[in-house]
């Protein structure tokens, strides 16, 4: 089986790529440099039409969306438990990841981009606290399942991985996300996995070769 991460540093592409390691898939990455604009070029809209990341290629099929990625990285290398197992359970690890996908993320783009949001004149600043707030309670939400548990089942899961970028993300912008104590623990806890630790480094590495080329 051939599989190709598409992946941009910083991007939430950051979180198959920490569940293939986790895996201990054999897989290639082609970074994208989002900032350059790469995700716009004929060639990767071939390749997937909605110009996002991640994409995975898995024998020349694509497959998009993070928590459609997630399960089937899950499904195909069962050994590394990436979702709690029993139907029910495994619902509630896609549960989560639907909810990072659609309550954490799309706020965290308007953080990125606000006007890409509303474009009416002086707004940026609004849409961006109004994504603040949202973020905020969504974290308090967060913060409380974590209470007295190292990951958000008994074990790592995908769901971590989801998670880990959306706190690291988040924390990029001008947000004070020092009250999570949970999170921060889980964040710290997180950034201390191998998987993790590889992705940063290739991250620093891409960065390092973008600017170089710019
Ligand atoms: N619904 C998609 C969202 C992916 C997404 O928004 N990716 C961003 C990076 S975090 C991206 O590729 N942005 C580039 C663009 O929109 O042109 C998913 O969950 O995979």
């Amino acid at each position: 089986m051939k599989i190709t991460l598409y992946y941009a540093p910083i991007a939430c592409s950051l979180v198959p790529f920490v569940s293939l390691n986790e895996a201990q898939a054999d897989f290639e990455v082609s970074p994208i440099n989002i900032r350059g604009k790469e995700q716009m070029s004929p060639d990767y809209l071939k390749l997937n039409p909605k110009h996002k990341v991640p994409l995975l290629i898995v024998d020349g099929e694509p497959l998009t969306e993070n928590v459609a990625i997630q399960y089937w990285i899950s499904k195909t290398y069962p050994d590394a438990n990436l979702l709690p197992s029993g139907t029910w359970q495994e619902a509630q690890g896609l549960s989560l990841l639907s909810w990072f996908a659609s309550g954490f993320h799309p706020h965290i783009s308007r953080c990125n981009a606000p006007s890409g949001f509303c474009d009416v004149p002086g707004t940026e600043d609004n849409v961006r606290n109004l994504a603040k707030k949202t973020l905020m309670s969504s974290f308090q939400i967060a913060d409380d399942m974590l209470t007295g548990q190292d990951f958000f089942f008994d074990h790592f899961t995908t769901a971590d991985a989801y998670f880990f970028w959306c706190f690291r993300r988040t924390g990029m912008f001008d947000v004070d996300l020092s009250g999570f104590k949970n999170c921060q623990a889980h964040f710290e806890r997180l950034s201390e996995r191998p998987s993790v630790q590889k992705v940063l480094a290739f991250e620093k590495e891409t960065l390092a070769k973008f600017k170089a080329r710019s």
